[in-house]
């Protein structure tokens, strides 16, 4: 059946010209005027403000179609919200290719250097309810659509390039584990509680994953400094069919951020929509973010003799290894129309790909491209998702499903079937149509894994080692809160006798923060752990941070009086580094500088916590920062950025406001800058580009 996606953009009621909506809705007039009130049936409305009734202070009447319609509907309005991550945020953009693939696959996507196709992506969180926060300690999802000439291209992955499990039988025990605990209800959108870590305790192939999330990769500054994954190996095929596998990355033009677990738990409550609102301001003043495509690829011999299975999903390939060729480029330019039509409606299944694109043997993935499609026909309603227009291919569509819930494009005329005789409809194309890679496979049918799945410890290893520091610190400090959370004991010591088999540091620091009497016996492993694993730059996120201080946010402190030649100077140096500048004040109206001029605030102190930028500046007048020395959140503001290795710019003024934040002379280091007099603010910004003073932790950590 034919694509009706291009439907007239106008059509008349009434005398009036209406523009139709993204959804086909009229909600305005070509002219722009005001348009009538219709109900769903287009009659127009005369009251939509009283029911009818008998008598003003009569009941309402059965009869009232308006109100009945407009109250049925609303009852309506929910579906289903996705049972993993079902918070989520998506934005439109294009891939363009950049590098031909086309001696590894027929995709035309992946061949076509200069093609630019249509993409929509949805970032998520995975254990939340759709009303939960934004920074929970959580696995990011990535998952792209890509509305290519041959079809769209699901590419469903998260920002953490290895999963917690094995195989797709274990999916819902893991989210069960993982999501509230079913007699009470909580808690929500976090994996510190026992049901978690009893089951990944007792799942010792999680040990890998665990690593990766209890990193700051599971706490992002930013849906736009996360990396992408693909996660499973696939295999790009010719048209010859020859088949080479690959692993697809998607790399931040933008460098990899994160904040700290304490910043996180503050942002969950000055600002719930924290990643929203910032992928909703950088693309709507035209900060587009921006991801390479990565592609590692590799032969069977190379399979064949890697010390991992390639078809396990709890491991990884090293950069270091097979190196990832950038070969496009993903960028987000445009949010939505409706969060609803668009970001709840998409509808992303694994199964979605196209020719030149084919799956592994992955037991995950394997699994995976049954749920997808599953679960979008329980959610969404029907078989019929396709065609609501964000899971619409763009290029042209012909076949015979027809009818089922909300049909849109049925066949037209007498043909619903082929082969027939009437000469219409589509037929099949053996050039062009989809051909699976003809793999051979044999073996008995049996319910085991490939023997090289059974080591747990090797990779998890590897990714600690490759760590910096400070990271590894972090990842300390989170093993020893989550299982702080934990009220039994035994889960506790279960999760330090894996992590023995990782790195005998750290779990003896997890077992000292957790006050454990004695250091358990290393969980015996099912294979020998190999230790000589090189430590390996990229799984670091700090050794990947951005070259500039562009497209952070910087908060600066102001009251009356603040010295504007120094403010204007700081937003001449910001602005040449492309770092975004928000007013914190007294009041939002604003404040009046030294030179006379009244500027307005971006934000109340009140609501304005240091925790919702990458730095700050503290630059009030004397009188100002008297005022603010008796105003907690004011204190509060100090304190945070210190605790938090921010950079604090500073004038002389606020030295006493540094002081009240509990920064005194001793402790100025260098993360605390004077700004002095000087007009040339870009040393300070200069000097942000670290994003982190990280050796002030080393005072700030002590138990
Ligand atoms: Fe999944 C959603 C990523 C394993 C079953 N998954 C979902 C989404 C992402 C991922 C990003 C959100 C899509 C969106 O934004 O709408 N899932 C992954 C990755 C996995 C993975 C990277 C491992 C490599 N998932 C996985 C397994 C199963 C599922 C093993 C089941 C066997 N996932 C689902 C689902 C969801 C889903 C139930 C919920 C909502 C949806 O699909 O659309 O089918």
């Amino acid at each position: 059946m034919a694509n009706d996606l291009e439907a007239a953009d106008r059509v008349t009621i009434n005398d009036q010209t209406f523009q139709r909506g993204p959804q086909g809705a009229t909600h305005q007039t070509a002219r722009g005027e005001t348009p009538t009130l219709t109900t769903q049936q287009g009659v127009p409305v005369s009251d939509d403000q009283n029911s009818l009734k008998a008598g003003p202070r009569g009941p309402v009447v059965l009869e009232d179609f308006h109100l009945r319609e407009k109250i049925f509907h609303f009852d309506h309005e929910r579906i289903p919200e996705r049972v993993v991550h079902a918070r989520g945020y998506g934005a439109h953009g294009f891939f363009e290719l950049t590098d031909s693939l086309s001696e590894y696959t027929r995709a035309s996507v992946l061949s076509k250097v200069g093609q630019r196709v249509p993409a929509f992506v949805r970032f998520s969180t995975v254990a939340g309810n759709k009303g939960s926060f934004d920074l929970a300690r959580d696995v990011r999802g990535f998952a792209v659509k890509l509305y290519t000439e041959e079809g769209n291209w699901d590419l469903v992955g998260n920002n953490i390039p290895v999963f917690f499990i094995q195989d797709a039988i274990k999916f819902p025990d893991m989210v069960h584990a993982v999501k509230q605990e079913p007699d009470r209800g909580f808690p929500q959108a976090q994996s510190a509680h026992d049901n978690f870590w009893d089951f990944a305790s007792l799942s010792p192939e999680t040990t890998h994953m665990l690593m990766w999330v209890m990193s700051d990769r599971a706490i992002p500054r930013s849906f736009r400094f996360i990396e992408g994954f693909g996660v499973h190996t696939f295999r790009l095929v010719t048209a010859e069919g020859k088949s080479t596998y690959v692993k697809f990355h998607w790399k931040p033009k933008q460098g990899l951020q994160s904040v700290v677990w304490n910043e996180a738990v503050k942002i969950n409550g000055a600002d719930p929509d924290f990643h929203r609102r910032d992928l909703w301001d950088a693309i709507t003043s035209g900060n587009y973010p921006e991801w390479e495509l990565g592609v590692q690829l590799f032969d069977d011999s190379f399979a064949d003799k890697f010390d991992f299975d390639i078809l396990d999903a709890t491991k990884l390939i090293p950069e270091e290894i097979v190196p990832v060729r950038r070969v496009g480029r993903l960028v987000l330019d445009r949010m939505v129309d409706n969060f609803f039509a668009e970001t709840e409606q998409v509808a992303f299944c694994t199964q979605n790909i196209v020719p030149g694109i084919d799956f592994t043997n992955d037991p995950l993935l394997q699994g995976r491209n049954f749920s997808y499609l599953d679960t979008q026909t329980k959610r969404l309603g029907g078989p019929n998702f396709t065609h609501i227009p964000i899971n619409a291919p763009k290029c042209p569509f012909h076949n015979f499903q027809q009818d089922g819930h909300m049909a849109m494009h049925n066949p037209k005329g007498r043909v619903n079937y082929e082969p027939n005789s009437w000469g219409g409809g589509p037929r099949e194309n053996p050039k062009t149509g989809y051909v699976p890679f003809a793999e051979e496979v044999r073996g008995p049918k049996t319910r085991e894994r490939g023997e090289l799945f059974a080591d747990h410890y090797s990779q998890a290893r590897q990714f600690y080692i490759s760590q910096t520091k400070p990271e590894q610190m972090h990842i300390k400090n989170a093993f020893v809160f989550e299982l702080s959370k934990c009220e039994h004991p035994v889960i506790r010591s279960r999760v330090v006798a894996h992590l023995l088999n990782v790195d005998q540091d750290l779990a003896q620091n997890v077992a000292k923060g957790l006050g454990l009497d004695a250091l358990p016996e290393a969980a015996p492993p099912a294979r020998p752990v190999v230790s000589t694993l090189p430590a390996s730059d990229p799984l670091s996120i700090l050794k990947n941070g951005p070259t500039s201080f562009a497209g952070r946010k910087l908060g600066v402190l102001v009251t009356d009086g603040t010295d504007a030649a120094l403010l204007d100077a700081l937003k001449a140096a910001a602005d040449a580094e492309g770092t975004i500048i928000e007013l914190v004040a007294p009041s939002v109206g604003g404040v009046v500088l030294s030179d006379g001029n009244k500027i307005p605030a971006g934000q109340k102190i009140v609501g304005a916590p240091s925790v919702l930028y990458d730095a700050v500046v503290l630059l009030p007048s004397k009188d100002g920062a008297d005022l603010l020395l008796n105003e907690a959140t004011a204190r509060d503001f100090v304190a945070d950025a210190f605790a938090h290795a921010k950079f604090i710019g500073y004038v002389d003024d606020a030295t006493a406001l540094l002081e009240r934040g509990g920064i005194g002379a001793g402790d100025h280091d260098g993360g605390i800058l004077p700004l002095g007099k000087a007009a040339d603010m870009s040393h300070f910004i200069t000097a942000c580009r670290a994003l982190r003073f990280w050796p002030r932790e080393d005072k700030t950590h002590t138990v």
